[in-house]
């Protein structure tokens, strides 16, 4: 089905009449203050223009908790209605060019459909994802015992063809990476062996390994906790790079940032992953306490900043290969998920921003000059720095909005949908 774009031109264009003066000024002044610093500001609105972040199919939906979901009039109820939101966030923010897909949540019968319903919308598609931590109706075996890690050989070969099966369908939508994350692990002690679980993993994953196109990625995503709340197979991104070392060179770690133990320092986790070879992608989310998956940037923005930090500085020192593939992942329980993502995705490409800021020479010589507190205001100097001008300015040349919130409001998106589409029922789960 071909689709065209679902806002007009003219609402973005009338929407940044009213701020596009004030915008020149800002960009103007900010020029001015980094030209002080040796910052060519068009070079920096240049290499935004040039970045981008998927969103996942599931987070166009409103979340919920285990506990409930709150569903909003109009939310999309099938792929074709998110991808339809998914280019909404796109035609806005001109950021969010790819869309992630989950199986069997985003199952139809004709990808190669898909695909250009896709395109038709100005998208295309990124990572696709495995879901075997759900049954699904029909299913010939319960993921009650694991999926990959499963003592009982069926299921694990079920969760195998179904990885396998997802390669085929991303085939079609021309996509490049298989994300594969798994809930197994065990709920209280002594419940499984927990060397001999990693074995029969490794073992499952390995066959999924095998059946990955040349220029396909695997990427591993850890996860500490959640639905098993004793061990989780792949816990930590320490389990995740081993798995990724032996399973091969097209195996990868992806990083969610809502899946590690509290204070861990994931800045530092980024920059090991990158110096083996091993960071293929990242999850962004905010969280306060575990896997929250609250709005980027919302809780501990600093800490995204110190992450692209290290990102820029993977990308300055690439040590033979750097392109790690980045989403959103987030999970909108209170929120109309596409304004959560608008916002998410401003925020992602700021702290990008402010770490292109940073004075690397200066960064680096304190660093080998042990000049501590000169290290650290290298940093600082470039995340204090409001770059939303340069952010606005790059979105608004690709045709997005100034203000992307007002602009969507103005569009009465939600309202006209919650007209055309069929209402979801209550239920409990995250999708
Ligand atoms: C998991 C993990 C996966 C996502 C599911 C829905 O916690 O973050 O990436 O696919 O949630
Ligand atoms: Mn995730
Ligand atoms: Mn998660």
């Amino acid at each position: 089905m071909m689709r065209s774009l679902p806002l007009s031109a003219e609402l973005i264009k009338d929407s940044n009449a009213r701020l596009s003066d004030a915008l020149e000024e800002d960009y103007a002044a900010l020029g001015r203050q980094l030209e002080r610093r040796g910052i060519a500001i068009d070079a920096v609105k240049a290499r935004v223009a040039d970045f981008s972040v998927a969103v996942p199919s599931w987070g166009a939906g409103r979340g919920g908790t285990r506990f409930a979901k709150f569903p909003i009039p109009g939310e999309p109820t099938n792929i074709h209605e998110k991808l339809e939101d998914c280019a909404v966030i796109n035609q806005l923010s001109r950021v969010t060019p790819r869309v992630s897909p989950h199986f069997p949540w985003d199952k139809v019968s004709d990808y190669r459909a898909l695909r250009e319903e896709a395109a038709s919308l100005g998208l295309g598609f990124d990572a696709v994802n495995s879901n075997t931590f759900q049954d699904q109706p029909g299913q010939a075996h319960s993921y009650s015992t694991g999926s990959l890690s499963s003592t009982v050989t069926e299921t694990r070969q079920q969760a195998v063809e179904h990885n396998i099966e997802c390669i085929e369908i991303g085939r079609q939508l021309g996509s490049t990476d298989l994300t594969v994350w798994v809930g197994d692990g065990t709920n209280l002690p002594g419940q499984q062996d927990l060397g001999r679980s990693l074995d029969r993993y490794l073992d499952a994953a390995a066959q999924v390994y095998a059946a990955l196109p040349d220029d396909w990625r695997m990427l591993l995503e850890h996860k500490m906790f959640e639905p098993a709340f004793y061990s989780s197979v792949i816990s930590d991104w320490g389990s995740s790079i081993l798995a990724a070392q032996e399973l091969g060179d097209k195996c990868q770690c992806l990083v969610d940032l809502g899946h590690h133990a509290p204070n861990v320092n994931i800045e530092q986790i980024v920059a090991r992953l990158h110096r083996f070879g091993k960071l293929g992608g990242f999850h962004f989310n905010d969280s306060k306490y575990g896997d929250d998956d609250l709005d980027s940037g919302s809780i501990n923005p600093h800490q995204l900043f110190l992450i692209f930090n290290e990102l820029v500085e993977a990308e300055r020192n690439p040590r033979g290969g750097f392109n790690p593939s980045y989403m959103i992942d987030q999970s909108h329980n209170v929120t109309d998920p596409i304004e959560s993502m608008l916002s998410s995705a401003e925020a992602i490409a700021q702290c990008y921003a402010k770490a292109l800021l940073v004075d690397r020479d200066a960064l680096h010589g304190a660093q080998e000059g042990n000049d501590t507190m000169m290290a650290f205001q290298a940093l600082r100097r470039a995340y204090t720095v409001d770059v939303s001008p340069i952010v606005a300015k790059a979105r608004v040349e690709a045709g997005g909005a100034i203000d992307v919130l007002a602009a969507y409001r103005d569009s009465r998106w939600r309202e006209r949908k919650s007209q055309e589409r069929k209402a979801v029922g209550l239920g409990a789960g995250i999708v």
